[in-house]
Formats: C-alpha cells, sequence, structure tokens
C-alpha cells in the first residue's frame, strides 16, 4: 500500500488554512493509505517557543488531529521528538543537499525577514528536516498546503541525489498532494497574504478554537472590497478578498465557487458574511467541542502519542539502519 506521511508545527492555534489545506485532506485519505501524522515539534523550535506553550500545544495539535476525524487505530499518529531518527537521518541528508537548493528557499527568506544573519541555522535548514520526516518512512505521498510545494520539490531532489549517489533505487520520489480549491487560504486582513499562525494579528485568521461569537466578529471585519458580489468566477480574479471568503464558503460547503456566486451574486458582503460565519461554526463547533473533551484527559493524549511513537520508531529505525547499511556506516 501506499504511505502517506504529513505534519504540523505545533504553534500557536490552528486555523481555518491549517484545517482546509491540509488536515480535512488527512481525514479523507486515511482509509486507502498507509497514513502516519506527525506533530512536528521539532520544527518548531525554528522560532522561539515558551517550554510550558509548547507541551500544551502538543497536545492540542494531536487532540485537534482526532477531533477532526484522524482516527488513531487506523493511523500512526506521533510526536517528531519521539522518534530520534528522523534527526539522524536529517543530518545524513544535509550531506546531500547543495547549499544552492537550500538557498532557493523562499519560505526562510519571508521568515527571516529584514534579519537574516540573526536566523538561526534550524530555520535555514528546516527543509532538511522536513525531508528527512517524510524519506524516514519512505513515503510515497504528501498531503500539505500549497505553501509547502517548494520544500516538497526538494525532497523529491534530495532523494533523487542520494539515490543517484549510492546508485540505488532506495528512497521513493514522494508525490505532493495539493488537494481542494482552499489549498492556500489568504489572510482575512489581506488577500494576497497566506492564512498564517504566525501573522501577529489573530483578526487575519479563524482559528479551530475561536468561539461562535469570535467567528463572527472575525468575518465581519474581514477586509473586502465595496462592490456586491459578483456572478462568475473570472469577475472575482482582480478582488482577492472576495475570492478567499468565497472560497472558503465554497470549501466549507463542499461546492464550487460558482455555485456560492450562484446563490449570493448581487448580494452585500454583510449578507454574505453572516452566511459564511454561520456555515464556518456549523463545521467548526462540534470538532472544537470534541478537541475540548479529548484535553479533558491528557493521560489518554500522551497514551495514543506513546503508542505512535513506538509504531512509527520501529519502521524509522528499520529503515535507519538500510540507509547506514548503504552509505557505510559500521555498526559493529
Ligand atoms: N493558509 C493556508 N492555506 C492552506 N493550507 C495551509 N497550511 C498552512 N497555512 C495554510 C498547511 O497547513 C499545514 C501546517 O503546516 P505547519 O504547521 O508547518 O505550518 P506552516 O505551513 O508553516 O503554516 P502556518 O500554520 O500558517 O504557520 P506559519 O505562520 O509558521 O507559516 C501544512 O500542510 C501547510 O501547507
Amino acid at each position: 500500500m501506499n504511505r502517506i506521511f504529513s505534519g504540523m508545527q505545533p504553534t500557536n492555534k490552528l486555523h481555518l488554512g491549517n484545517y482546509l489545506g491540509a488536515l480535512r485532506n488527512w481525514v479523507a485519505l486515511q482509509g486507502g493509505y498507509d497514513s502516519i501524522f506527525c506533530i512536528v515539534d521539532l520544527h518548531s523550535l525554528t522560532l522561539p517557543q515558551e517550554p510550558a506553550a509548547l507541551r500544551r500545544n502538543t497536545r492540542e495539535l494531536t487532540a485537534a488531529y482526532i477531533a477532526a476525524g484522524v482516527d488513531p487505530s487506523r493511523c500512526i499518529i506521533f510526536a517528531q521528538s519521539s522518534v530520534p531518527a528522523h534527526s539522524e537521518l536529517s543530518w545524513i541528508l544535509s550531506c546531500h543537499a547543495p547549499l544552492g537548493w537550500i538557498n532557493r528557499m523562499t519560505q526562510f527568506k519571508e521568515k527571516a525577514g529584514k534579519h537574516r544573519d540573526a536566523a538561526s541555522l534550524g530555520l535555514y535548514s528546516y527543509p532538511v528536516l522536513m525531508a528527512a520526516d517524510i524519506l524516514v518512512y519512505k513515503a510515497t505521498h504528501v498531503p500539505v498546503g500549497e505553501d509547502q510545494k517548494q520544500h516538497l520539490e526538494l525532497t523529491r531532489d534530495i532523494a533523487g541525489a542520494f539515490n543517484r549517489a549510492y546508485g540505488v533505487d532506495y528512497f521513493p520520489l514522494p508525490e505532493p498532494q495539493i488537494l481542494g480549491a482552499a489549498a492556500r487560504v489568504m489572510s482575512l486582513r489581506d488577500g494576497t497574504k497566506k492564512m498564517s499562525k504566525s501573522d501577529e494579528s489573530d483578526w487575519s485568521r479563524i482559528n479551530l478554537t475561536d468561539d461562535a461569537d469570535m467567528i463572527a466578529q472575525k468575518f465581519r471585519k474581514a477586509k473586502t472590497d465595496p462592490e456586491p458580489l459578483p456572478e462568475t468566477v473570472e469577475a472575482l480574479q482582480q478582488r482577492p478578498e472576495a475570492d478567499n471568503l468565497i472560497t472558503i464558503f465554497a470549501a466549507l460547503d463542499d461546492c464550487e465557487r460558482q455555485a456560492v456566486l450562484d446563490r449570493f451574486a448581487g448580494a452585500q458582503f454583510s449578507t454574505f458574511k453572516t452566511a459564511l460565519s454561520d456555515l464556518a461554526v456549523a463545521r467548526l463547533a462540534p470538532m472544537t467541542e470534541e478537541m475540548r473533551r479529548l484535553l479533558a484527559d491528557p493521560g489518554e493524549i500522551d497514551r495514543i502519542l506513546r503508542s505512535g511513537a513506538l509504531k512509527a520508531a520501529e519502521l524509522a529505525n528499520r529503515h535507519l539502519a538500510e540507509i547506514q547499511e548503504i552509505i557505510g556506516i559500521l555498526r559493529p
């Protein structure tokens, strides 16, 4: 069976972009693949973290996976740090990744901003650890949002470089699965920027833990333009904020953008935003409720993570031993 691997960082709250761009697709895919879902806590160290918050966010993210429908009896759910083979393979792969490839990564440029020299080595080499996360399981498919496309291409390049260097056909070249119309959900404050956990304004995103009032307020305040909603999808081209809200509606309602426009063409944004809030609350509230229930029993979450880590480590360690054999590391 083909294998999927994907993960999210336990930083801040999950937002609608994480859900529509990735998590929801994991749930849909889990039956058809050998499925491994990771809480990538080591990745979150690339930016400063408060230790107690990191621990809390790790449990919260696990609860969010399960509340969204990722089934721990069918999938492996675990924390990246509990399987050291990720870090060891990351080192090995970093020795096969030319600097020129890493220098092209746009996410580093965006996150490091103007203070490039002050950015950590970890932030710079993040995509190599991501490649190791995927390749240590020999995953064949990686469901992610569109922002991760470049990192996935790098993973394929590194896998290919390793295979060529040793004359083997060891790593599969993993396919990105960028699915659905909402693969790139944009900020509610600026339709040209992606919705992001690290945006300093909480008004830019809908968090999965926002209550009905907060969701309604955030959509009400969301940036729009003065025109009523258009009749066709083509007319959304120069209207990024309108396009984003229509795309979110369509994704939450499992329909095409045109179907949303057929319903709301000519309406003012105030009318549309009320309908959008109601829909978002109806979709998210049961998940938020389930998350709250799961978080009331942190022992059970820890048990799921421990059990997932044992299964993940068995597979990862087997592959790491094979990789060590290929590259000539003596294992006396
Ligand atoms: N706006 C988005 N639209 C669609 N998909 C998205 N993803 C993230 N933002 C959007 C997808 O969610 C998964 C989580 O990846 P992550 O935890 O590594 O976070 P990230 O990609 O760095 O994006 P975040 O969550 O917004 O954090 P920051 O602020 O750090 O950039 C991935 O599959 C991602 O594609």
